[in-house]
Protein backbone atom coordinates (compact mmCIF):
# COMPACT_ATOMS: atom_id res chain seq x y z
CA UNK A 1 0.00 0.00 0.00
CA UNK A 2 2.51 2.66 0.72
CA UNK A 3 4.95 1.67 -2.02
CA UNK A 4 5.05 2.70 -6.15
CA UNK A 5 6.61 6.07 -7.30
CA UNK A 6 4.84 9.19 -7.48
CA UNK A 7 5.94 12.46 -9.04
CA UNK A 8 8.34 14.66 -7.30
CA UNK A 9 7.47 17.22 -4.96
CA UNK A 10 8.99 20.60 -4.32
CA UNK A 11 7.28 20.76 -0.87
CA UNK A 12 4.37 19.40 1.78
CA UNK A 13 1.34 21.14 2.91
CA UNK A 14 0.47 19.23 6.29
CA UNK A 15 -3.12 19.81 7.57
CA UNK A 16 -3.07 20.42 11.57
CA UNK A 17 -5.63 18.60 13.68
CA UNK A 18 -6.35 14.54 13.08
CA UNK A 19 -2.87 15.11 10.80
CA UNK A 20 0.00 16.35 13.35
CA UNK A 21 -2.05 16.65 16.50
CA UNK A 22 -4.71 14.63 18.43
CA UNK A 23 -7.12 16.63 20.38
CA UNK A 24 -9.05 13.79 22.03
CA UNK A 25 -7.29 12.52 24.68
CA UNK A 26 -7.48 16.37 25.61
CA UNK A 27 -11.12 16.72 25.23
CA UNK A 28 -11.31 13.79 26.89
CA UNK A 29 -9.82 14.99 30.12
CA UNK A 30 -11.55 18.21 29.77
CA UNK A 31 -15.19 16.54 29.43
CA UNK A 32 -14.19 14.87 32.34
CA UNK A 33 -13.26 17.41 34.65
CA UNK A 34 -16.60 19.10 33.35
CA UNK A 35 -18.44 16.26 34.56
CA UNK A 36 -16.98 15.84 37.92
CA UNK A 37 -19.05 19.10 38.81
CA UNK A 38 -21.85 17.13 38.39
CA UNK A 39 -20.69 14.15 40.46
CA UNK A 40 -20.95 12.08 36.75
CA UNK A 41 -18.04 9.96 35.80
CA UNK A 42 -17.00 9.82 31.36
CA UNK A 43 -17.62 6.37 30.84
CA UNK A 44 -16.53 4.08 28.52
CA UNK A 45 -19.88 3.70 26.51
CA UNK A 46 -20.82 7.65 26.98
CA UNK A 47 -17.35 7.88 25.20
CA UNK A 48 -17.92 5.78 22.22
CA UNK A 49 -21.20 7.55 21.62
CA UNK A 50 -19.99 10.83 21.56
CA UNK A 51 -17.33 9.54 18.55
CA UNK A 52 -16.87 11.81 15.88
CA UNK A 53 -20.31 13.50 16.74
CA UNK A 54 -19.86 17.95 16.55
CA UNK A 55 -19.16 18.82 20.02
CA UNK A 56 -22.23 20.35 21.35
CA UNK A 57 -24.00 17.10 19.74
CA UNK A 58 -21.41 14.79 21.60
CA UNK A 59 -22.41 17.07 24.84
CA UNK A 60 -26.49 16.16 23.91
CA UNK A 61 -25.70 12.50 24.34
CA UNK A 62 -24.05 12.75 27.50
CA UNK A 63 -26.74 14.38 29.03
CA UNK A 64 -29.35 12.08 27.68
CA UNK A 65 -26.82 9.56 29.00
CA UNK A 66 -25.86 10.27 32.34
CA UNK A 67 -29.44 11.79 33.02
CA UNK A 68 -28.08 15.82 33.27
CA UNK A 69 -31.01 17.45 31.34
CA UNK A 70 -32.98 18.61 34.81
CA UNK A 71 -29.17 20.01 36.14
CA UNK A 72 -27.83 21.48 32.53
CA UNK A 73 -28.15 21.94 29.15
CA UNK A 74 -25.91 20.55 26.61
CA UNK A 75 -24.85 24.52 25.68
CA UNK A 76 -23.92 24.87 29.28
CA UNK A 77 -21.78 21.97 28.91
CA UNK A 78 -20.37 23.00 26.11
CA UNK A 79 -19.20 26.41 26.91
CA UNK A 80 -17.74 25.34 30.09
CA UNK A 81 -15.71 22.54 28.39
CA UNK A 82 -14.55 25.53 25.50
CA UNK A 83 -13.77 27.54 28.78
CA UNK A 84 -11.75 25.17 29.76
CA UNK A 85 -10.11 24.28 26.43
CA UNK A 86 -8.68 27.43 25.84
CA UNK A 87 -5.74 27.38 28.95
CA UNK A 88 -5.34 23.33 27.63
CA UNK A 89 -4.95 23.33 23.98
CA UNK A 90 -1.22 22.79 24.38
CA UNK A 91 -1.40 19.79 25.78
CA UNK A 92 -2.59 18.53 22.85
CA UNK A 93 0.02 15.46 21.58
CA UNK A 94 1.31 14.65 18.45
CA UNK A 95 -0.16 11.70 16.00
CA UNK A 96 2.36 9.31 15.62
CA UNK A 97 4.66 9.78 12.86
CA UNK A 98 3.99 13.23 12.93
CA UNK A 99 6.83 15.02 14.67
CA UNK A 100 9.22 12.27 13.25
CA UNK A 101 8.19 12.85 9.23
CA UNK A 102 8.26 17.07 9.97
CA UNK A 103 11.71 16.75 11.49
CA UNK A 104 13.26 14.30 9.00
CA UNK A 105 11.93 16.76 6.27
CA UNK A 106 13.13 19.60 7.75
CA UNK A 107 16.30 18.23 9.04
CA UNK A 108 16.84 17.61 4.75
CA UNK A 109 15.62 21.03 3.43
CA UNK A 110 12.43 19.78 2.00
CA UNK A 111 10.24 22.83 2.13
CA UNK A 112 7.00 22.65 4.49
CA UNK A 113 3.94 24.69 4.78
CA UNK A 114 0.84 24.54 7.56
CA UNK A 115 -2.82 24.78 6.01
CA UNK A 116 -5.60 24.26 8.83
CA UNK A 117 -9.11 25.56 9.49
CA UNK A 118 -8.06 26.34 13.00
CA UNK A 119 -7.52 30.28 13.88
CA UNK A 120 -4.56 31.89 14.30
CA UNK A 121 -5.55 32.31 17.81
CA UNK A 122 -6.51 28.48 18.39
CA UNK A 123 -2.78 27.53 16.32
CA UNK A 124 -0.91 29.67 19.09
CA UNK A 125 -2.41 27.87 22.21
CA UNK A 126 -1.85 24.54 20.31
CA UNK A 127 1.90 24.87 19.58
CA UNK A 128 2.69 27.33 22.40
CA UNK A 129 5.17 24.73 24.00
CA UNK A 130 5.93 22.82 20.10
CA UNK A 131 8.94 24.45 19.58
CA UNK A 132 9.39 22.45 16.27
CA UNK A 133 5.86 23.46 15.01
CA UNK A 134 6.31 27.52 16.10
CA UNK A 135 9.15 27.26 13.64
CA UNK A 136 9.01 24.32 10.74
CA UNK A 137 6.87 26.25 8.66
CA UNK A 138 7.85 28.55 5.90
CA UNK A 139 4.29 29.41 5.49
CA UNK A 140 1.15 29.20 7.83
CA UNK A 141 -2.19 29.77 6.36
CA UNK A 142 -5.12 29.96 9.09
CA UNK A 143 -9.25 29.23 8.63
CA UNK A 144 -9.65 32.70 9.60
CA UNK A 145 -6.99 33.91 7.19
CA UNK A 146 -9.52 37.41 5.74
CA UNK A 147 -8.97 36.84 2.47
CA UNK A 148 -9.80 32.75 2.87
CA UNK A 149 -13.82 33.85 4.60
CA UNK A 150 -16.04 31.10 3.60
CA UNK A 151 -13.34 29.14 1.41
CA UNK A 152 -13.00 26.61 4.23
CA UNK A 153 -12.08 22.80 3.05
CA UNK A 154 -13.60 21.29 0.98
CA UNK A 155 -12.49 24.65 -1.07
CA UNK A 156 -9.14 24.57 -2.67
CA UNK A 157 -8.34 28.11 -2.05
CA UNK A 158 -6.24 27.36 1.45
CA UNK A 159 -4.12 24.86 -0.49
CA UNK A 160 -3.64 27.32 -2.92
CA UNK A 161 -2.50 29.86 -0.87
CA UNK A 162 0.34 27.88 0.87
CA UNK A 163 1.30 27.03 -3.02
CA UNK A 164 1.50 30.76 -4.16
CA UNK A 165 3.12 32.18 -0.66
CA UNK A 166 5.56 29.41 -1.44
CA UNK A 167 6.46 30.18 -5.15
CA UNK A 168 5.44 26.41 -6.22
CA UNK A 169 3.25 25.30 -8.49
CA UNK A 170 0.24 23.15 -7.16
CA UNK A 171 1.29 20.07 -9.37
CA UNK A 172 4.69 19.89 -6.97
CA UNK A 173 2.73 20.06 -3.85
CA UNK A 174 1.77 17.45 -1.59
CA UNK A 175 -0.33 17.43 0.91
CA UNK A 176 -1.28 15.48 3.68
CA UNK A 177 -4.80 15.26 4.99
CA UNK A 178 -6.70 13.10 7.45
CA UNK A 179 -10.68 14.25 6.78
CA UNK A 180 -12.23 13.70 3.27
CA UNK A 181 -13.38 17.33 2.70
CA UNK A 182 -9.64 18.32 2.89
CA UNK A 183 -8.58 15.68 0.23
CA UNK A 184 -11.22 16.81 -1.51
CA UNK A 185 -9.58 20.40 -1.71
CA UNK A 186 -6.34 19.23 -2.05
CA UNK A 187 -7.15 17.52 -5.19
CA UNK A 188 -9.10 20.57 -6.43
CA UNK A 189 -6.62 22.50 -5.98
CA UNK A 190 -4.64 20.24 -8.31
CA UNK A 191 -2.32 18.41 -5.43
CA UNK A 192 -1.09 15.51 -4.93
CA UNK A 193 -2.98 13.72 -1.24
CA UNK A 194 -1.97 11.31 1.43
CA UNK A 195 -4.65 10.62 2.81
CA UNK A 196 -4.12 9.07 6.99
CA UNK A 197 -7.73 9.14 8.07
CA UNK A 198 -8.42 9.69 12.02
CA UNK A 199 -12.17 9.27 11.89
CA UNK A 200 -11.96 7.67 14.98
CA UNK A 201 -13.42 4.22 15.79
CA UNK A 202 -14.24 3.33 12.10
CA UNK A 203 -11.99 0.33 10.44
CA UNK A 204 -9.85 1.64 7.56
CA UNK A 205 -11.17 -0.34 4.63
CA UNK A 206 -15.59 1.07 5.45
CA UNK A 207 -14.18 4.97 5.00
CA UNK A 208 -14.77 6.25 1.68
CA UNK A 209 -11.90 5.96 -0.68
CA UNK A 210 -10.46 8.65 -3.52
CA UNK A 211 -9.33 7.85 -6.75
CA UNK A 212 -5.80 8.40 -6.97
CA UNK A 213 -4.50 9.37 -3.72
CA UNK A 214 -2.95 7.35 -1.33
CA UNK A 215 -4.51 5.96 1.63
CA UNK A 216 -2.51 5.43 5.13
CA UNK A 217 -3.19 3.89 8.29
CA UNK A 218 -0.66 6.08 9.78
CA UNK A 219 1.83 8.56 8.47
CA UNK A 220 4.70 6.51 10.28
CA UNK A 221 4.22 3.90 7.05
CA UNK A 222 5.03 7.10 4.83
CA UNK A 223 7.69 6.60 2.18
CA UNK A 224 8.48 10.19 1.37
CA UNK A 225 11.08 8.69 -1.08
CA UNK A 226 8.06 7.51 -3.54
CA UNK A 227 7.49 11.65 -3.80
CA UNK A 228 11.19 12.45 -4.43
CA UNK A 229 12.17 13.13 -1.02
CA UNK A 230 14.96 11.83 1.20
CA UNK A 231 14.20 8.63 2.94
CA UNK A 232 13.78 7.88 6.26
CA UNK A 233 17.11 6.32 7.88
CA UNK A 234 15.41 5.88 11.56
CA UNK A 235 14.89 2.00 11.93
CA UNK A 236 16.36 0.02 14.63
CA UNK A 237 15.62 -3.36 13.44
CA UNK A 238 12.85 -2.91 11.40
CA UNK A 239 10.69 -1.06 14.11
CA UNK A 240 10.01 2.71 14.20
CA UNK A 241 11.01 4.55 17.43
CA UNK A 242 7.87 6.36 18.93
CA UNK A 243 10.49 8.87 20.51
CA UNK A 244 9.79 12.00 18.60
CA UNK A 245 6.37 11.62 18.81
CA UNK A 246 6.19 10.51 22.13
CA UNK A 247 5.41 7.32 23.76
CA UNK A 248 2.23 5.93 24.87
CA UNK A 249 1.29 4.81 28.70
CA UNK A 250 -1.29 2.74 29.05
CA UNK A 251 -2.67 1.95 32.82
CA UNK A 252 -5.38 -0.10 33.11
CA UNK A 253 -7.05 -3.74 33.30
CA UNK A 254 -7.16 -6.99 31.54
CA UNK A 255 -10.33 -8.00 30.42
CA UNK A 256 -11.59 -11.00 28.86
CA UNK A 257 -10.65 -10.85 25.19
CA UNK A 258 -12.55 -13.12 22.22
CA UNK A 259 -11.51 -16.15 23.85
CA UNK A 260 -9.02 -17.34 20.57
CA UNK A 261 -6.11 -15.86 21.26
CA UNK A 262 -4.36 -19.49 22.80
CA UNK A 263 -6.80 -21.62 21.66
CA UNK A 264 -6.49 -20.90 17.94
CA UNK A 265 -3.13 -19.31 17.92
CA UNK A 266 -1.45 -20.77 20.72
CA UNK A 267 -0.84 -16.75 21.40
CA UNK A 268 -2.13 -15.57 24.23
CA UNK A 269 -3.20 -11.60 24.54
CA UNK A 270 -3.64 -9.64 27.63
CA UNK A 271 -6.90 -7.70 26.01
CA UNK A 272 -6.46 -4.18 27.71
CA UNK A 273 -10.18 -2.36 28.89
CA UNK A 274 -11.14 0.11 26.34
CA UNK A 275 -11.93 3.27 28.78
CA UNK A 276 -7.83 3.18 29.84
CA UNK A 277 -6.62 2.18 26.05
CA UNK A 278 -8.70 5.56 24.86
CA UNK A 279 -7.15 7.32 27.37
CA UNK A 280 -3.83 6.83 26.36
CA UNK A 281 -4.11 6.95 22.56
CA UNK A 282 -5.86 8.57 20.01
CA UNK A 283 -8.60 6.32 18.58
CA UNK A 284 -7.48 6.25 14.98
CA UNK A 285 -4.24 4.06 15.98
CA UNK A 286 -4.18 1.00 14.65
CA UNK A 287 -1.33 -1.43 14.22
CA UNK A 288 1.16 -4.11 15.45
CA UNK A 289 4.16 -2.39 18.20
CA UNK A 290 6.05 -3.26 20.56
CA UNK A 291 6.70 -1.60 24.11
CA UNK A 292 7.06 -3.00 27.93
CA UNK A 293 4.83 -4.20 29.56
CA UNK A 294 4.47 -5.16 33.78
CA UNK A 295 1.24 -7.25 35.48
CA UNK A 296 0.64 -6.92 38.70
CA UNK A 297 0.15 -11.30 38.89
CA UNK A 298 3.95 -11.68 39.36
CA UNK A 299 4.07 -13.10 43.00
CA UNK A 300 7.48 -10.63 43.71
CA UNK A 301 6.60 -7.09 45.67
CA UNK A 302 9.24 -5.56 42.99
CA UNK A 303 7.79 -4.55 39.76
CA UNK A 304 9.19 -6.99 36.55
CA UNK A 305 9.16 -5.35 33.39
CA UNK A 306 8.50 -7.74 30.50
CA UNK A 307 8.84 -7.31 26.49
CA UNK A 308 5.96 -7.41 24.51
CA UNK A 309 4.69 -6.59 20.93
CA UNK A 310 1.17 -5.84 20.58
CA UNK A 311 -1.76 -5.45 18.41
CA UNK A 312 -3.69 -2.37 18.23
CA UNK A 313 -7.00 -2.32 16.13
CA UNK A 314 -9.87 -4.51 15.12
CA UNK A 315 -7.71 -8.02 14.00
CA UNK A 316 -8.71 -7.75 10.06
CA UNK A 317 -8.21 -11.52 9.58
CA UNK A 318 -11.27 -12.33 11.83
CA UNK A 319 -13.25 -8.82 11.15
CA UNK A 320 -13.84 -7.53 15.14
CA UNK A 321 -16.49 -4.81 15.11
CA UNK A 322 -14.96 -3.29 18.36
CA UNK A 323 -11.12 -2.30 18.46
CA UNK A 324 -9.02 -3.93 20.82
CA UNK A 325 -5.22 -3.60 22.04
CA UNK A 326 -4.02 -6.77 23.06
CA UNK A 327 -0.59 -7.31 24.26
CA UNK A 328 1.14 -10.36 23.48
CA UNK A 329 3.69 -10.34 26.97
CA UNK A 330 7.35 -12.24 25.94
CA UNK A 331 7.27 -14.43 28.73
CA UNK A 332 6.34 -17.91 30.06
CA UNK A 333 4.13 -17.64 33.19
CA UNK A 334 3.28 -21.09 32.84
CA UNK A 335 0.27 -23.15 31.82
CA UNK A 336 -3.33 -21.61 33.19
CA UNK A 337 -2.04 -18.01 34.08
CA UNK A 338 -4.64 -15.75 33.79
CA UNK A 339 -4.20 -12.01 34.78
CA UNK A 340 -8.32 -11.30 33.72
CA UNK A 341 -9.45 -8.40 36.37
CA UNK A 342 -5.70 -7.50 37.69
CA UNK A 343 -3.78 -4.48 36.67
CA UNK A 344 -1.35 -4.05 33.96
CA UNK A 345 0.90 -1.20 32.12
CA UNK A 346 2.36 -0.87 28.70
CA UNK A 347 4.84 1.59 27.87
CA UNK A 348 4.46 1.61 23.44
CA UNK A 349 7.83 2.69 21.94
CA UNK A 350 7.81 1.54 18.37
CA UNK A 351 6.08 1.01 15.49
CA UNK A 352 6.30 -2.56 13.27
CA UNK A 353 3.48 -2.56 10.91
CA UNK A 354 0.15 -2.10 10.29
CA UNK A 355 -2.36 -4.54 10.94
CA UNK A 356 -3.01 -7.17 7.81
CA UNK A 357 -5.86 -9.28 6.75
CA UNK A 358 -3.46 -10.50 3.86
CA UNK A 359 -2.50 -13.71 5.23
CA UNK A 360 -3.14 -16.66 2.96
CA UNK A 361 -4.18 -19.15 6.36
CA UNK A 362 -4.28 -18.75 9.80
CA UNK A 363 -1.00 -20.46 10.08
CA UNK A 364 0.61 -17.30 7.79
CA UNK A 365 -0.99 -14.72 10.52
CA UNK A 366 0.36 -17.11 13.38
CA UNK A 367 4.00 -16.82 11.60
CA UNK A 368 3.80 -13.14 10.93
CA UNK A 369 3.07 -12.59 14.72
CA UNK A 370 6.24 -14.54 15.69
CA UNK A 371 8.13 -12.68 13.69
CA UNK A 372 6.91 -9.40 15.44
CA UNK A 373 7.74 -10.59 18.63
CA UNK A 374 11.07 -11.51 17.41
CA UNK A 375 11.85 -7.56 15.93
CA UNK A 376 10.35 -6.97 19.56
CA UNK A 377 13.00 -9.20 21.54
CA UNK A 378 15.81 -7.80 18.90
CA UNK A 379 14.88 -3.78 19.06
CA UNK A 380 13.59 -3.53 22.34
CA UNK A 381 17.46 -4.27 23.47
CA UNK A 382 18.95 -0.83 21.88
CA UNK A 383 19.81 1.73 24.20
CA UNK A 384 17.33 4.27 23.17
CA UNK A 385 13.97 1.63 23.75
CA UNK A 386 15.58 -0.33 26.37
CA UNK A 387 15.71 2.80 28.48
CA UNK A 388 11.95 2.96 28.75
CA UNK A 389 11.98 -0.29 30.63
CA UNK A 390 12.80 1.58 33.96
CA UNK A 391 10.70 4.16 33.38
CA UNK A 392 9.27 6.22 36.41
CA UNK A 393 5.46 4.98 35.15
CA UNK A 394 6.00 1.12 35.55
CA UNK A 395 7.15 2.32 39.53
CA UNK A 396 4.47 4.62 40.11
CA UNK A 397 1.21 3.58 41.52
CA UNK A 398 -2.06 3.74 39.55
N1 LIG B 1 -4.70 -9.88 13.72
C1 LIG B 1 -4.93 -9.64 12.41
O1 LIG B 1 -6.06 -9.81 11.96
N2 LIG B 1 -3.95 -9.19 11.57
C2 LIG B 1 -2.70 -8.96 11.99
O2 LIG B 1 -1.85 -8.54 11.20
C3 LIG B 1 -2.39 -9.22 13.37
N3 LIG B 1 -1.14 -9.03 13.87
C4 LIG B 1 -0.88 -9.27 15.20
C5 LIG B 1 0.38 -9.05 15.71
C6 LIG B 1 0.66 -9.27 17.06
C7 LIG B 1 2.04 -9.02 17.57
C8 LIG B 1 -0.36 -9.75 17.92
C9 LIG B 1 -0.08 -10.01 19.37
C10 LIG B 1 -1.63 -9.96 17.42
C11 LIG B 1 -1.92 -9.72 16.07
N4 LIG B 1 -3.19 -9.93 15.55
C12 LIG B 1 -3.45 -9.68 14.22
C13 LIG B 1 -4.31 -10.17 16.47
C14 LIG B 1 -4.75 -11.60 16.61
O3 LIG B 1 -5.60 -11.92 15.55
C15 LIG B 1 -5.50 -11.66 17.95
O4 LIG B 1 -4.59 -11.47 18.99
C16 LIG B 1 -6.22 -12.95 18.15
O5 LIG B 1 -7.20 -13.09 17.18
C17 LIG B 1 -6.87 -13.01 19.54
O6 LIG B 1 -7.76 -11.98 19.73
P1 LIG C 1 -8.71 -13.72 25.44
O1 LIG C 1 -9.42 -14.01 24.19
O2 LIG C 1 -9.59 -13.64 26.64
O3 LIG C 1 -7.80 -12.55 25.31
P2 LIG C 1 -6.41 -15.37 25.17
O4 LIG C 1 -6.50 -16.75 24.65
O5 LIG C 1 -5.83 -14.32 24.30
O6 LIG C 1 -7.85 -15.00 25.65
O7 LIG C 1 -5.64 -15.44 26.53
C1 LIG C 1 -5.56 -14.33 27.30
C2 LIG C 1 -5.15 -14.54 28.72
O8 LIG C 1 -3.99 -15.35 28.86
C3 LIG C 1 -4.77 -13.18 29.23
O9 LIG C 1 -5.86 -12.49 29.76
C4 LIG C 1 -3.77 -13.51 30.28
O10 LIG C 1 -4.47 -13.59 31.51
C5 LIG C 1 -3.24 -14.89 29.97
N1 LIG C 1 -1.82 -14.92 29.60
C6 LIG C 1 -0.97 -15.91 29.99
N2 LIG C 1 0.26 -15.70 29.51
C7 LIG C 1 0.22 -14.55 28.79
C8 LIG C 1 1.20 -13.81 28.04
N3 LIG C 1 2.47 -14.23 27.96
N4 LIG C 1 0.80 -12.68 27.41
C9 LIG C 1 -0.47 -12.26 27.49
N5 LIG C 1 -1.43 -12.89 28.17
C10 LIG C 1 -1.11 -14.05 28.83
MG1 LIG D 1 -6.46 -11.88 24.13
Amino acid sequence: MAGGERDAVDCVIFDLDGTILSTEQLVISVASTVLEKYDKELTDDVIASSMGKTPLDAWKSVTDMLDLSSRVTPQQLFDQSEAELTGRWHEARYLPGACRAITHLQKHGHRLALATSTSRDVLRRKIQNKSLLQTCFEVVVCGDDPDLENKGKPAPDCFLKAAKLLGIPPSRCLVVEDSPSGVQAAQAAGMQVVYIPSLPGTPIDSLPAFSDCRTLTTLLEWLPESYGLTPFADTISKCIPLSLDGVWKISGHVVKGFGRGSKQLGIPTANIDALSVSKAIPASVTGIYLGWASVSHAPTTSTTVYKMCCSIGYNPVFQNKEKSCEPWILHDFGPGTTFVGEPIKLLICGFIRPESSDFDSLDALIQRIHCDAAIARDALDHASLLQYKTDAFFQCQD
